[in-house]
């Protein structure tokens, strides 16, 4: 590992607790993150731009291919655009639920009940779409070739939903598949690949979630410790 003045400086900053604290702010994490749902009733109550400039900063934090931060959120609250995007993604859904998506497909998600119809996508009050660059670099400026772009987008939008539950947000991953319509609409070249719509905001005062998603898997059967 090569390291010089020129180009490498300390470490700044990183905090280290003891193993005790280590234990209580992990065990902490992992229960106020046990809290978050996909949630596909959204309230229309209002989320400052603020609070969703904050979590995007905290997903362009995230590591990347070689640091190009490969990734471009574009943030969408104007009724308009937002009808425009669920109208185009309703399409592409009728189309997945009439006839595209397989037999298996459809019996997987009959436990989560969703079908075509997503008015939650003009109910809540932020779309973020999400793209990841094919080309770029560490500066917006650059046009090199860009590596590991899913797993950078996709390590960048998990830090993303954390940090909406975090901040109070609830969150709903949507694909729409194919999603090309979110380039014209996003304004965004074609050099950018449509990576998923994050759905973001208050949940509605009845919002209900399936039972299917509240099993989780226990650490014996996720992980293994050798
Ligand atoms: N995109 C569709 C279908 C869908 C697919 C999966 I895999 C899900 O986990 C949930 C939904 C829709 O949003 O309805």
């Amino acid at each position: 590992m090569k390291t010089r003045d020129e180009t490498h400086v300390p470490l700044p900053d990183f905090p280290t607790y003891p193993m005790a604290e280590m234990q209580a702010r992990a065990a902490a994490f992992h229960t106020a993150m046990l809290s978050r749902r996909s949630v596909r009733a959204f309230s229309d109550r209002p989320v400052a731009r603020e609070v969703i400039e904050h979590c995007v900063l905290t997903a362009g934090s995230a590591p990347s291919g070689a640091n190009h931060q490969p990734w471009y959120f574009a943030c969408v609250g104007s009724p308009e655009k937002k009808r425009e995007i669920r109208e185009a993604a309703e399409a592409e859904e009728r189309e997945f639920y009439s006839g595209k998506a397989s037999a298996e497909w459809l019996e997987a998600l009959a436990p989560i009940g969703t079908d075509a119809d997503k008015p939650y996508m003009e109910i809540a009050p932020w779309l973020i779409c999400i793209f990841a660059q094919r080309r770029g670099g560490v500066r917006t400026s650059e046009d090199r070739k860009n590596y590991y772009i899913h797993e950078s987008v996709g390590i960048a939008t998990g830090m993303l939903i954390s940090a909406c539950h975090m901040a109070g947000l609830a969150t709903l991953v949507h694909t729409p598949n194919p999603m090309t319509f979110l380039n014209g609409l996003c304004g965004r070249p074609a050099t950018e690949k449509p990576f998923l719509i994050l759905v973001a905001g208050h949940p509605a005062d009845d919002a209900m979630v399936p039972r299917h998603a509240l099993i989780k898997k226990p650490l014996d059967e996720i992980a293994g410790f050798f």
